[in-house]
């Protein structure tokens, strides 16, 4: 049998999610006990340093957290194949690789884009007949134990744990991303933290209303470029922090210490789910509103309350009056408790299945045997 060792290509749709993920699978195959070689191909790198600053420094050749990062550009370099090819959300690796893979017979899967929609475990597995003759499979990331599973690293759960009981931990990060001092003495006694990582046209100025008709003050953090249109600054007991773009660890850890966490596409939803606090999912928006097939299939799932349903929805479709009036019943002690409760255990319960890195890998093996 062949061991295992990994090219994983990526191309940059828009935003940050297929880097997101890419990054995360990555350096999570790379750190396997197994060691396995990986290498990962990227179209478009600026994209990549947004999430990954580390990345300007990498001397070409040099390998980051043990991945071997390529500049995908056209004419791709002409490297020899890895026995297995992912290639991220039908990105097709170029053709000339693909020859090169007959050679070799890498087998080569398809990592698809996350939904909890039903169909996706008919689907999850599938394979993909080739006319040239190489093994090609679907591989669908999913919330239940019938798909590919969600990305987590080994003793995420526990490192979050850790990471929370020590108060000082999360003074350090929220001076880093520069929250002024102020807010930082008020986030301790007891200041809503919100991370707000949504498409421009969510509804935060109902979310700033809702959360100023609160006992407590709030701080929402808000990345650089997100939601343009709401002004950073102080909104009465709201205030609103312009904060720099941090790679995917300080992102982790900006998720763990919030109270709310508003978080859109596909990684960012799955670390909010690890992060186990009430959440506000913005779905990616697709044509003729197949995103809210997605939504609803995913709400069908969850263990929210039908009120906090109806608030997801109404957050999707930018319904701001509704989302007012959802959000002011559901930040008091009374639903924010339930709400709370029902997103930890959640979190727990689907971390109680294989992740995605480890269920790629033993599919993979099998593939090879066929
Ligand atoms: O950026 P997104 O909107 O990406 C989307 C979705 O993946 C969508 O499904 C896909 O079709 C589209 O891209 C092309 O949201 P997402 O998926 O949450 O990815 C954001 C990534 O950025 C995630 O890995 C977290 C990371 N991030 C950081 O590392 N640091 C930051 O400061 C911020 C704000 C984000």
């Amino acid at each position: 049998m062949s061991r295992l060792s990994f090219d994983i290509f990526c191309r940059v749709v828009d935003n940050f999610g297929d880097i997101g993920v890419c990054w995360r699978l990555a350096r999570q195959l790379a750190g396997m006990p197994e060691q396995y070689a990986v290498r990962l191909w990227v179209d478009d790198l600026n994209s990549f340093a947004r999430i990954e600053p580390r990345l300007g420094g990498v001397i070409p050749g040099a390998l980051l957290d043990g991945v071997d990062i390529v500049h995908w550009t056209a004419p791709a370099p002409d490297l020899a194949p890895h026995a297995v090819v992912i290639e991220a959300f039908a990105c097709n690796p170029p053709p000339p690789f693909i020859a090169r893979m007959r050679q070799r017979d890498s087998v080569w899967i398809n990592l698809e884009y996350l939904s909890a929609e039903r169909w996706v475990a008919s689907c999850h597995a599938m394979p993909s007949k080739q006319a040239n003759g190489l093994r090609k499979a679907f591989f669908f990331p999913g919330f239940t134990p019938d798909t590919g599973g969600l990305l987590r690293e080994p003793g995420l759960l526990s490192r979050r744990d850790a990471w929370l009981a020590d108060p000082l931990c999360r003074t350090r990060l929220l001076r880093k991303i520069g929250v002024p001092d102020a807010h930082i003495a008020s986030l301790g006694e007891g200041a809503r933290q919100v991370l707000l990582f949504s498409y421009p046209d969510a509804p935060a100025d109902s979310l700033i209303d809702a959360l100023a008709a609160q006992v407590e003050p709030a701080v929402i953090l808000a990345p650089a470029g997100v939601c343009p249109g709401l002004s950073r600054g102080q909104h009465g007991p709201v205030y609103v922090h312009d904060m720099p773009f941090v790679d995917q660890a300080d992102f982790d850890r900006l998720l763990w210490s919030s109270d709310l966490n508003c978080v859109r596409g596909e990684d960012s939803l799955v670390r909010a789910l690890w992060a186990g606090k009430p959440l506000l999912w913005h779905i990616y928006p697709q044509d003729d509103d197949a995103h809210m097939a997605k939504l609803d299939a995913w709400l069908a799932l969850s263990p929210f309350p039908p009120s906090i349903s109806a608030l997801m929805t109404a957050w999707n479709r930018g319904e701001r009056d509704q989302c007012r009036t959802l959000l002011k019943q559901a930040l008091p002690p009374a639903a924010w408790a339930p709400w709370r409760t029902a997103c930890a255990s959640w979190s727990r319960q689907l971390s109680q299945q294989q992740d995605l890195a480890s269920a790629l890998t033993r599919f993979c093996l099998e593939l090879q045997k066929s």
